[in-house]
């Protein structure tokens, strides 16, 4: 078996690896207002509205909303969960939390009252930012004690004490996912973990302070936060902001702004393809993919019609990002690459599970001591749950899951959470959810349901509904006599994709 290319393939021509500081002289706060302070008018984020905002400006609302959060008792070490489609308040909100030394719980905005009230419960907040009436409800009636607030932050203002001086194991965000089994679990990413990651981002990536980013991925997952907001921060570039992924709204602020940096999910790029006006991604530096796979023939449609040779890359909440094909040299379709800098990856001999260590792998999971002792070997790599193999050239591919795990438009949708509201119908005796390939979605949510006859597939799917996030809702009912079972009894659900 060969191995993976060793992480200093990234580096520009000449670049002596031990060079290499992923602390970034620092955290990630610190790193940022280094760049505002060395030239506060300097255009960092056009809003959603069309203002540019500069570090300066940026650098007195931050402060300005830190000292909020320190007014109504908020201290380091609490936590906030923030809820918000894009907008510069939210981008503010989060920056604030960081600088005060407050750890950010990032919740989708499409979860329905039972995610978000996992969310609290098991985060427990102290703060909410949330930008609508419903969720905000939801949040106060899973705890009243929660203080929730809009994304102005409408709240008394005071002195917002000593700022930017988290030490870098400081934890900073709490993402939740549920890894490789069981409910949302939060996975606490410190200070120095989101560094190392921007930072090797960075590097491998040539981001550069003339960069202009469009960002039109949400900023509650790690690819819009962690990789697309911090890393431009950190490099000192800018981005445009776009509430919502639209075709014409991606090429236009392209255009408008002189961008030279696009980062989406595959749905995207299928959408981007598809549309007369795909030859415009021409212009970008760069266009990265990645939190689902990537077809290779999407790849090939798009290098062929526009030119852009799509950078895929592979990453995940409790990591940041892992891998990704090289800047310079040879991008395979297929495949996400060679491990990032500071990245030590390897795969289970017998499984072919992918198994990571380095500075940006989290610190474990909230109050979850024997879940995250299982997710790390005894060496301290990394379970990711993804079954991987190196290709001819040592780039990874990855070519299944030992998690279960569905990834519609690039958001996670657990089978077992889905399968575990279907059975609550009363006609529903046994339900099994898979996915089933789908050219735009990549994967769609399909349950496969053992019923006692008294239902429709229409009425199961506004079931769902009611009670699901809208991209964990089954898009494909079926009925079924008998769920396919082993001698155990357990669904054999390979049998249900084929
Ligand atoms: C929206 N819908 C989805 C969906 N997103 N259904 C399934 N899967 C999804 N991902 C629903 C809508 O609510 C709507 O339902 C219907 O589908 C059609 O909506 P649309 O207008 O076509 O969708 P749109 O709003 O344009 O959203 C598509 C999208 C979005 C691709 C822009 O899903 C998106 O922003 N995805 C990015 C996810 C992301 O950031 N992932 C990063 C995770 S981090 P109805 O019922 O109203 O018709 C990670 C680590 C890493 O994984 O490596 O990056
Ligand atoms: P999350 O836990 O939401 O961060 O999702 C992480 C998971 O997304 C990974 O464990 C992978 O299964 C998947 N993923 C991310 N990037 C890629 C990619 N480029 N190709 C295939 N799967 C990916």
């Amino acid at each position: 078996m060969s191995s993976a290319p060793h992480w200093s393939a990234h580096l520009p021509t000449g670049t002596d690896p031990s060079t290499v500081d992923l602390g970034i002289g620092g955290t990630l706060p610190q790193r940022w207002l280094a760049n505002w302070h060395a030239d506060p008018g300097r255009p960092v984020l056009r809003d959603t509205v069309g203002r540019w905002w500069s570090g300066g400006a940026l650098e007195e609302a931050t402060a300005s909303i830190a000292g909020r959060f320190a007014a109504a008792g908020l201290g380091p070490g609490d936590r906030v969960l923030l809820s918000a489609s894009s907008s510069v308040e939210l981008v503010v909100a989060h920056v604030a939390c960081l600088r005060a030394g407050l750890t950010v719980i990032p919740a989708n905005t499409a979860y329905g009252p039972d995610e978000l009230a996992h969310l609290v419960l098991d985060g427990a907040p102290r703060l909410a930012v949330v930008d609508d009436a419903q969720r905000a409800a939801w949040v106060r009636a899973a705890d009243p004690s929660v203080r929730v607030v809009g994304t102005d932050v409408d709240l008394p203002g005071g002195p917002p004490g000593d700022l930017d001086v988290a030490p870098p194991g400081a934890p900073a965000l709490i993402g939740y996912t549920s890894g490789t089994t069981g409910r949302p679990k939060g996975a606490v990413l410190t200070h120095a973990n989101l560094a190392a990651s921007v930072e090797a981002l960075r590097l491998a990536w040539r981001w550069t302070p003339e960069d202009r980013l469009v960002l039109a991925l949400p900023l509650f997952h790690m690819h819009g936060l962690g990789v697309g907001l911090h890393g431009t921060l950190a490099a000192g570039a800018s981005a445009v902001l776009i509430e919502r992924f639209e075709v014409d709204a991606v090429l236009d602020a392209a255009a408008a702004e002189r961008a030279s940096l696009f980062f989406g999910v595959p749905t995207m790029y299928h959408r981007l393809a598809t549309s007369s006006r795909a030859g415009e991604l021409a212009r970008l530096r760069l266009c990265v993919s990645g939190s689902a796979p990537l077809p290779a023939d999407l790849w090939q449609a798009l290098a062929s019609s526009t030119g852009q040779r799509v950078l895929e890359r592979y990453g995940m909440t409790e990591t940041v990002m892992l891998v990704s094909n090289p800047y310079d040299g040879q991008r395979r379709p297929g495949t996400v690459g060679i491990p990032l800098p500071g990245v030590d990856l390897r795969l289970d001999p017998t499984s072919g599970e992918v198994l990571v260590r380095g500075p940006n792998v989290f610190a474990g999971y909230l109050d979850r001591p024997e879940a995250t002792a299982t997710s790390f070997d005894p060496e301290g790599f990394f379970r990711t749950g993804d079954v991987g193999r190196l290709d001819a050239a040592g780039y990874l591919e990855l070519v299944a899951r030992l998690k279960e795990l569905v990834i519609s438009g690039g958001f996670n949708v657990y089978p077992r959470e889905v399968e575990d509201v279907l059975r609550e119908h009363p006609a529903v005796v046994d339900v099994a959810v898979t996915g089933t390939p789908d050219p735009e979605w990549g994967e769609v949510v399909t349950a496969w349901c053992e019923t006692d006859g008294a239902v429709t597939p229409a009425e199961i799917a506004s079931f769902a509904a009611e009670r699901l996030a809208n991209y964990k809702r089954p898009r494909i009912v079926h009925l079924v006599d008998a769920l396919p079972r082993n001698a155990l009894g357990k669904v054999t659900k390979g049998e249900l994709r084929a």
